[in-house]
């Protein structure tokens, strides 16, 4: 799972991707502070109980409990081979990539241009970071106060996006289209294929970019005639479906609510979500978390002052922390790691599946227990999850076992969240 963080310069973007990684990466007040991208891992709650619960009560009812419980980890049982349980809060891994800004006129070369924006191509949805505060122009200049909106900057990134799609699409459009000629319609869903395959872009979106154009250009005529606003309309369409855009409403703590009440609609009717945020105060929390000052679950807006805390943090310092998590507390939605969530388990409807090999026991062969959660998208087949696991686990594919019931599954058994499943492969 990717979710790539896009936007204008100067917004925020590295000081969010650095809050929910944990990673530190440079954050200055003016555009472009990042060049190359920087890539790293987000670990994302999943909204349930880990399945580890369920085996422990088991265990519990048979008298089996023989593992030895360490309390810090608060009932947790399992054993994750990436990530870690406390609590049966089992956290995942998202991929958060973190780019350098976008400017009006990037698809023409202003700016950083929009080369970089080939390493969003794999990202499964974007969250652009915006300037709620209204600090900086929209080539992310500070200029104090009055500069662009939210909503102005939505809708050039759309824009630039489509551009960008239009730009790969656009080179070879002529030569490709012509192929109608002696191959029929099929010729130009072979070549949008072709070019478009790099960034993810599947049969079902290419049907629906070239179906919008016959829908809003009845009378386009020949494809290899069509021009910018055809191939536009091809592009803005597929766009829209390979990338979810959500919206982190950001430097929220210096801004007025009504600056992000107006893009909410137009974000919701694209598909998205808008989440009032402050990347800064975020930040400033997980680093006293790390640090061992405060106890803090990242989304939450309490925390506690810990021992170290009490006798390091200065007067000050408590106050300001104090400050942030007020400030934190009085929007809605559960911050950064409250949008990431929405995004993954909302927007793109993830369900969790927890491969293992030995059915009754919920384990892998090592004796770990529930040692993979792995996301996959709703209608899933256990085969589609066994190539999750491994490609050869896909190609091996026999059959599968239900975990919690003992059922024998087949190959097109759609996954269920939370869903417990051992493979059969060859070999
Ligand atoms: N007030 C306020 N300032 C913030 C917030 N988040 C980031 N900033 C500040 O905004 C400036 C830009 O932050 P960056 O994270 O470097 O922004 P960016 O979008 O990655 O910028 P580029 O890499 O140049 O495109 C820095 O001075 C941050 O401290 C926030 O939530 N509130
Ligand atoms: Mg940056």
């Amino acid at each position: 799972m990717r979710i790539g963080l896009v936007g204008k310069p100067n917004v925020g973007k590295s000081t969010s991707f650095s809050a929910l990684t944990e990673k530190p990466v440079e954050i200055a007040n003016y555009p472009f502070t990042t060049i190359d991208p920087n890539v790293g891992i987000a670990w994302l709650p999943l909204p349930d109980p880990c399945a580890c619960s369920q085996l422990r009560s088991k265990k519990e009812k048979e008298g089996k409990l023989d593992i030895e419980i360490n309390d810090e980890r608060k009932g947790s049982i399992c054993s994750p081979n990436s990530g870690y349980c406390v609590g049966f809060n089992r956290l995942v891994p998202i991929t958060l990539i973190d780019v350098a800004g976008l400017v009006p006129g990037a698809h023409e070369g202003r700016g950083r241009g929009n080369q970089f924006l080939s390493d969003l191509a794999r990202c499964d949805a974007l969250i652009q970071i915006v300037d709620a505060s209204g600090s900086t122009d929209i080539e992310g200049n500070p200029i104090g106060t009055g500069g662009s909106t939210p909503l102005e900057e939505y809708h050039f990134l759309l824009k630039e996006l489509d551009a960008w799609i239009t730009g790969i699409i656009s080179s070879g459009w002529q030569r490709g289209a012509r192929r109608v000629q002696s191959e029929g319609e099929k010729a130009i869903s072979l070549y949008l294929l072709d070019q478009l395959s790099g960034i993810g872009a599947k049969e079902i979106h290419i049907t629906s970019g070239v179906a919008a154009v016959h829908e809003k250009f009845p009378n386009a005529g020949v494809p290899w005639g069509w021009g910018k606003e055809e191939l536009t309309t091809i592009a803005s369409t597929i766009r829209s479906e390979l990338f979810p855009i959500s919206v982190a409403a950001n430097k929220a703590d210096s801004a007025s609510k009504e600056s992000w009440l107006e893009i909410q609609e137009v974000v919701k009717t694209n598909g998205g979500i808008v989440v009032p945020t402050s990347a800064e105060a975020e930040l400033a929390l997980r680093r006293a978390s790390r640090s061992g000052l405060i106890d803090h679950v990242p989304g939450e807006s309490d925390f506690e002052i810990t021992k170290i805390g009490e006798e390091k943090l200065s007067n000050p310092q408590r106050k300001g922390l104090i400050s942030i998590g007020n400030t934190l507390n009085s929007w809605e939605g559960r911050g950064l790691i409250g949008l990431l969530s929405e995004v993954v388990f909302g927007i793109l409807d993830r369900k969790v599946a927890y491969p293992v090999q030995d059915e009754s026991h919920w384990i892998d062969g090592e004796g770990n227990i529930l040692p993979d959660a792995i996301l996959v998208p709703e209608g899933t087949t256990a085969k589609g999850l066994a190539y999750a696991v491994h490609s050869d686990l896909g190609d091996g594919f026999i059959r599968a076992v239900d975990a919690r019931t003992s059922r024998v599954i087949g190959a097109d058994y759609e996954i269920r969240n939370g869903d417990i499943i051992r493979i059969h492969a060859k070999n």
